[in-house]
């Protein structure tokens, strides 16, 4: 069975992938909390599972998968529902979550994922208006695209669990979406999976990461 090491649930946005895709396709795994340092680098605790210091990280037997990317890959070797069925919805899908992974940075450092607040923006620079922008564009795209409730289809697939933190991310700072966006933004927070991280989240320690 699969390992899977992650971080607090309120913090950990790059955790959240893996485990949201393994919840929500009912595929088996153990899961390994390890808290971050509270205000320093994690590195160190980390690197005792996790070859890059980071977090997620997968083990399964001798093979050890570190990268959100990377374990949905890993999985979908075993797992042919990690990635929508349709030839063209899958490489829609990659290129989205692959987006997701590298891109958004403003988002990601201005709105760091806290999913158990709601919290106050300063303001809403142009940078982050682009990021703002561009996910009502990819969402919207997939949604009217492929037709279904998820962002690539009728199942959700791993573009929905890469965009997963920033379902939590719209409701912790209010950001406004279209209402084919919002649509599945509300499905993501009412899915019983990101309930389940929330309310795991909830008893956490808070931290000053
Ligand atoms: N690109 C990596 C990013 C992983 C990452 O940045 N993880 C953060 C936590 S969400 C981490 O482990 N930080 C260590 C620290 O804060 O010291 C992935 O997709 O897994």
């Amino acid at each position: 069975m699969y390992t899977l090491w992650i971080a607090n649930k309120n913090y950990s946005s790059w955790s959240l992938r893996p485990w949201i895709l393994l919840k929500a396709l009912n595929i088996p795994f153990n899961e390994r909390l390890s808290y971050f340092e509270d205000g320093e680098s994690s590195h160190e605790k980390f690197k005792v599972f996790s070859p890059s210091g980071l977090v997620p990280c997968l083990v399964d037997g001798d093979t050890t998968v570190w990268d959100s990317l990377a374990i949905a890959e890993y999985i979908a070797e075993d797992h042919i529902q990690v990635w929508p069925k349709d030839r063209i919805a899958r490489a829609w899908a990659r290129s989205a979550a692959a987006e997701m992974h590298s891109g958004f940075t403003t988002l990601r450092q201005m709105c760091a994922m806290n999913c158990t607040n709601t919290l106050k923006l300063e303001k809403i620079t142009p940078e982050l208006q682009n990021d703002l922008d561009r996910l009502d564009a990819v969402w919207t795209e997939g949604l009217t695209k492929f037709g279904g409730k998820w962002l690539a289809g009728d199942s959700f697939t791993a573009v929905d669990a890469f965009f997963a933190p920033v379902a939590f991310r719209t409701r912790t700072y209010g950001l406004i979406f279209s209402a084919t966006s919002q649509a599945w933004i509300d499905r993501m927070l009412n899915h019983p999976a990101m309930i389940e991280w929330v309310e795991a989240a909830a008893k956490e320690p808070a931290i000053a990461h």
